[in-house]
């Protein structure tokens, strides 16, 4: 076995176009482990560091139900696009854990002369027990996949239910895929999936099934008629395409490019992927929130009783969650961190904030060019002030940073190259910490309560 890379390998191998590193990337987003998040979280802030935020791919969801086509259309529109000069990922989100490597291999030999091309990557992700769920691990897979140059990401899912919302909110536009069964099988769509639909596509027009593939277009027009576009989005377009014998593919192609560039050029792309952003981070803060709060003891503990008084009549359900909120608040995994704010002069803020960011600290204000800028760690602030900017502050003593896993920061700390004084210790007044100092000689410490 290879030892684990660094973050740093990671992300220098995904840049050089490393598909080990790649793949290696998309397991480490994916891992629910509690043990991988602080190099997730590391990971994933260096590779949003490194893409640009408005980049220029496109992020394209791929739905319908089983057996309706999109593997076979997957490869062949890849292949087309490859033509073109692109490079295309294919995450395929699996939302039933039923299906195992079986099928997965079964979708890799519908695809495969993309499986095998150097312009593709195509790779299954499982359901995702991190944090944040399908979405957040399946968002996570299209920004690894972006870092490592693919200007199209194409993510497949079955349509079963949640996993099309999934898949809807990490991408820019959703195709729905349709059988050319209409009548029954159109009312088993669910309307808010068809609601979710950029572009609807009816697959297997060819043969002997065009007539009805025809008729199925024709009803699915009529059923969108009755629904509301989405905002800055005009009506849903209905096509009709074979994988088979190719026909329909450009157009399908072309309109689909057209709708996105329409999307970007009136700025709808950019809110859009913003409101995705938004709604990611909310929901990983609040299944954080959550977990952290079944987990705790005190917390499990104070339910039990309250869920006690509150059959016995003593206490509102609101006075009985009130009871729970105040013992979450105060439960140790919560008072870990604590607030720290202070200013330190610096010499230089580019050469500071790198500093600070390569020990992961993100920056909240201001920046390498700026006089001022804080930076956090967890609950703690960090004020940093250039040297000839306005009357010195003497700092009194030195900032502790009070964080959840200092080793984690004594990590990441010699990982970029810098020394500490000395590697985290447990100390007897009762902390495991260690020292480190900034390009001015501040020196830091980094603890956690024992
Ligand atoms: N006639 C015809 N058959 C097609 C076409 N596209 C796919 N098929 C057939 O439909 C079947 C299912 O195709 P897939 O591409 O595996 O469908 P899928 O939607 O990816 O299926 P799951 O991943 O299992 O949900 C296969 O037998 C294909 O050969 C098409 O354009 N025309
Ligand atoms: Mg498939």
């Amino acid at each position: 076995m290879n030892p684990t890379p660094t973050v740093q390998d990671l992300i220098a191998g995904i840049e050089g176009g490393d598909r080990r590193s790649l793949a290696q990337g998309i397991t480490l987003v994916e891992s629910s482990r509690a043990s991988d998040l602080p190099r997730k979280v590391e990971f994933l802030d260096r590779v949003t560091q490194a893409i640009p935020v408005a980049n220029e791919s496109v992020r394209l969801g791929i739905s319908g139900t089983p057996g309706v086509g999109k593997s076979t259309l997957i490869e062949a529109v890849g292949m087309k696009l490859i033509g073109q000069g692109h490079r295309v990922a294919v995450l395929a989100v699996d939302p039933s854990s039923a299906r195992t490597g079986g099928s997965i291999l079964g979708d890799k030999t519908r695809m495969p002369q993309l499986a095998v091309h150097q312009n593709a990557f195509v790779r299954p992700s499982p359901a995702g027990g991190g944090l944040g769920g399908i979405t957040g691990t399946t968002a996570a897979a299209v920004a690894v996949c972006e870092l490592a140059g693919y200007d199209i990401v194409l993510v497949e899912t079955v349509g079963v239910g949640q996993s099309e919302t999934a898949v809807a909110d990490v991408t820019d536009l959703f195709l729905l895929l349709h059988s050319p069964g209409g009548g029954d099988e159109l009312q088993g769509i669910k309307r808010g999936v068809m609601e979710l639909a950029d572009h609807v596509a009816v697959t297997k027009a060819d043969g002997d099934l065009l007539a009805a593939a025809n008729r199925a277009a024709a009803e699915l027009r009529s059923a969108l008629h009755l629904m509301r576009p989405k905002p800055g989005r005009g009506m849903t377009p209905v096509s009709l395409c074979s994988a088979v014998d190719g026909s329909g593919l450009d157009e399908l192609l072309n309109e689909i490019s057209e709708q996105h560039a329409h999307l970007k050029s009136v700025g709808e792309l950019a809110t859009v992927r913003r409101a995705q952003r938004h709604m990611q981070f909310q929901r990983a803060v609040e299944e954080g929130i959550r977990r952290r709060t079944v987990d705790d003891d005190r917390v499990q503990s104070t339910t039990e009783r309250m869920e006690r008084l509150l059959d016995d009549g003593e206490l509102s359900p609101l006075g009985a969650a009130n009871h729970v909120l105040v013992a979450s608040s105060t439960s140790p995994a919560v008072s870990q961190t604590e607030l720290n704010a202070v200013t330190l002069i610096v010499g230089d803020m580019a050469r500071s904030v790198a500093f600070y960011r390569s020990l992961g600290f993100p920056v909240v204000f201001g920046g390498p060019d700026s006089a001022f800028t804080t930076l956090q760690h967890g609950a703690n602030f960090l004020n940093l002030q250039l040297k000839e900017h306005g009357p010195e502050i003497v700092p009194w003593g030195r900032p502790i940073f009070f964080v959840p896993d200092p080793d984690a920061v004594f990590g990441a700390a010699t990982e970029a190259g810098h020394e500490p004084h000395s590697a985290p210790t447990d100390a007897s007044w009762g902390e495991r910490y260690f020292h480190i100092s900034d390009p001015d000689g501040h020196e830091l410490s980094f603890a956690r309560r024992l």
